[in-house]
């Protein structure tokens, strides 16, 4: 019997301890994995901090957060430094007795209300200078629409790039890896579900605007080395801009980052940033081809309003 009393107890306890390093192996885990994606994702990330990234707000943006986290080091060290200070010092072993005369004391209060308050006003100043910059999308020299479907991209370009119009969707090397049974090993496909067909292409150093929407679902534009990201509603139209620094040239990649649905996860970003020499070369190409697209049907239908032809080259 007192077997099975110890078996009972050791029933009760083991389940137990046994949830708790489970909790603890998936929050390790769960962190793991968002410095890893990060990592993965992002150009300029070490997988364990914000990217630094390539243009202006995402610098503010990294600089602001770093700031931040400064200052709550500053604060964990001072308050928990006081904590255990106090709590070893003065503990009853060591023959202290509570002061039970200091009930109230102004001058106090009036510190522990000024204090915090001076700290949140050094915060919200850049964060408040960064917002307005974010928002502020005056004198930007490329607008591209971008609309969201479940589970690709559109992306039509106005001002120089007037007319060029394409689908974005997931690279087939990732599409036939992904499928169940697909025998292909992901670790095999280079840059495995962060790859697409037809990247944005845009020029470096000019301010681009993009203006969101979409035609099903809520869906989110994130580029992390841009410092951008935002909502595509259907019904809306969001904008968002950004200006990657000269000499930043290369491929960017980012995902939808709003549950959109069964293939949410296969909807990834890539923009491909040129020179603006080569972007112009690039629109001179697309512009080109779709001449050449639209003329027959143009030939056939004549009278007809001409139609929009979708590009298959880079
Ligand atoms: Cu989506």
């Amino acid at each position: 019997m007192s077997v099975n009393r110890g078996d009972d107890k050791h029933r009760r306890t083991q389940p137990h301890r046994g949830a708790w390093f489970r909790a603890l192996g998936l929050a390790v885990f769960g962190v793991g994995c968002l410095g890893l994606s990060a990592g993965a994702l992002a150009n300029t990330s070490n997988g364990y901090n914000l990217p630094v990234g390539v243009t202006s707000l995402s610098k503010m943006m990294y600089a602001l957060h770093m700031e931040v986290f400064w200052i709550c080091v500053g604060i964990a060290v001072l308050v928990f430094g006081t904590m255990i200070y106090a709590m070893v010092k003065f503990r009853r072993s060591q023959g202290a007795v509570a002061d039970t005369t200091m009930l109230h004391s102004t001058s106090v209060e009036v510190i522990w209300t000024i204090i915090p308050v001076i700290i949140l006003v050094v915060m919200a100043v850049p964060a408040a200078r960064g917002i307005l910059a974010m928002e502020d999308t005056r004198n930007s020299e490329l607008s591209i629409r971008v609309t969201a479907y479940q589970w690709k991209w559109q992306y039509q370009y106005l001002d120089a790039g007037e007319g060029i119009n394409f689908f974005s969707t997931l690279a087939q090397s990732s599409n036939f890896a992904r499928q169940l049974h697909s025998g292909i090993d992901p670790a095999t496909v280079p840059n495995y579900l962060l790859d697409v067909d037809h990247p944005l292409v845009i020029p470096s150093g000019t301010k681009v605007r993009l203006l969101l929407t979409s035609e099903d679902v809520i869906h989110a534009w994130w580029v992390p080395d841009f410092g951008a990201k935002r909502s595509a509603i259907p019904g809306f139209v969001n904008e968002l801009w950004f200006k990657v620094d000269p000499g930043k040239e290369g491929i960017y990649r980012g995902q939808c980052t709003s549950l959109c649905g069964r293939d949410h996860g296969f909807m990834p970003i890539v923009v491909d940033v040129r020179t603006p020499d080569d972007f112009k070369k690039w629109v001179e190409q697309q512009k080109a081809a779709l001449k050449q697209a639209a003329a027959p049907a143009g030939a056939a239908q004549a009278g007809q309003p001409p139609r929009t032809a979708q590009l298959l080259t880079n």
